[in-house]
């Protein structure tokens, strides 16, 4: 994985905070916006001021209005929010086309290359709170971090109106300190799991040996413990973009077993594959990832001849590219994984493909079908019958 400069910007108070440009009377005020005290329903988001009082975003307006009688309550107006929305995509889109909105007041900018353009990553992220001050009258948090998850809990723990930095390196040791909740992905249920576990910061779980994270809380646990110790490999993709399909494995213990791994590859395969042809896409480049027992993260991709969606074309090249990775390599391998993407309606018609791929189509499509029906273990293909077995 190369180096890249992540940065996350998220709105301050946003519903609130576009009120308070349209009537500037509400400026430095308690406002929440989430309909008049009497009604019933939720506060969507209340103003620093009325935060102080404890009021929250998803709190009863009953409980709002109790801990502080003279907020004023604001139903809210989602055109104007859509509107100032727009703007400020706008004027991330201008610093690097790399723009990811994840829901109307925030994103996600790689700007990996852009930053001499700029000066530095941090004068970048100045430049763009200025502009969305000066051309929307809202208040922006910036976090830049090497890594996604990195960069939105840095946003997070700025504000209001913050820029943290964060260098690569740093991470795990930023990470550390901050309570387990802050987590992005950890829900409720998991965040109550990790705390019996007696896990209570990040740092607690950065520490945990990965073996048992993955036997107490499965793959996803294998995610959370990667973020919690920095590592997020997910790219900034800009919507409607071919996006790729991917399935990756963190193991219980490192591996050098070379038969093992292919069969991990095998299975992985058919994940992306069989969600390859629900899509009714066909990709046009198979990609692996490795990471190795040291944490150094390799990635290969390939361009095929002609694009596929069957089990074997994707499978013999990630088999090729992986025997490639490995075979000089002395390291123990840490996760494996696969990745299709240039992902394309099919260009020819079925019939007209040729008769090998089209026979695979249709095996492969019969696969899908009993796997729908009885579960995808259902049916052991060559390879993977020796993970049932290890299992
Ligand atoms: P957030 O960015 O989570 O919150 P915020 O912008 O109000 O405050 P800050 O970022 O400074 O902590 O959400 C953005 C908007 O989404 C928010 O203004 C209102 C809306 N929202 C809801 O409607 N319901 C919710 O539960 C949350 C969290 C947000
Ligand atoms: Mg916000």
């Amino acid at each position: 994985m190369s180096a890249r400069t992540i940065m996350h910007i998220d709105l301050d108070a946003f519903f609130v905070a576009v009120e308070q440009v349209l009537h500037p009377e509400l400026r430095g005020k308690p406002v929440a916006v989430g309909g008049r005290a009497d009604q019933r329903g939720v506060v969507a988001t209340a103003s620093y001021e009325a935060r102080k009082f404890g009021l929250h975003s998803a709190m009863p307006l009953s409980t709002a209005r109790r801990l502080c009688p003279q907020a004023i309550f604001i139903p809210g107006n989602f055109t104007e929010y859509r509107a100032a929305s727009r703007k400020f995509m706008a004027i991330l889109a201008d610093f690097s086309p790399f723009l990811q909105p994840m829901g109307l007041d925030e994103a996600y900018l790689d700007v990996t290359g852009f930053e001499s353009l700029h000066g530095s990553a941090r004068d970048m992220a100045l430049r763009i709170k200025r502009r969305v001050k000066d051309d929307i009258g809202i208040v922006a948090s910036v976090g830049i971090a090497p890594c996604k998850v990195v960069a939105k809990i840095a946003s997070d723990e700025s504000k209001h109106d913050g820029l943290i930095e964060v260098r690569r390196g740093e991470e795990a040791g930023f990470l550390a300190p901050l309570d387990i909740g802050k987590l992005p992905g950890a829900g409720k249920r998991t965040e109550d799991a990790l705390r019996r576990a007696g896990i209570e910061t990040m740092g607690d779980l950065a520490r945990m040996p990965v073996e048992s994270v993955l036997s107490r809380f499965g793959a996803f646990g294998g995610v959370l413990h990667g973020y919690a110790n920095g590592i997020d490999d997910r790219e900034v993709l800009p919507p409607g973009e071919a996006k790729s399909i991917s399935r990756e494995t963190t193991f219980q213990e490192d591996t050098r077993d070379k038969t093992f791994l292919a069969a991990i590859l095998r299975r992985q395969t058919e994940r992306v594959g069989a969600d390859l042809r629900r899509m009714e896409k066909q990709a046009k480049c198979v990609g692996i990832k490795v990471r190795f027992s040291d944490f150094t993260t390799i990635s290969r991709h390939r361009t095929l001849a002609q694009n596929t969606d069957t089990d074997a074309a994707i499978f013999e090249v990630g088999f090729d590219l992986l025997k490639r990775a490995v075979a000089a390599d002395r390291r123990a391998v840490r996760l494996l994984g696969i990745e299709v993407s240039s992902l394309s309606e099919p260009s020819t018609q079925l019939s007209l493909l040729d008769g090998d791929q089209r026979r695979l189509h249709n095996l492969d499509q019969a696969i899908d079908r009993i796997r729908l029906k009885y579960g995808f273990d259902a049916i052991e293909t060559g390879r993977t019958i020796r993970l049932k077995k290890r299992a």
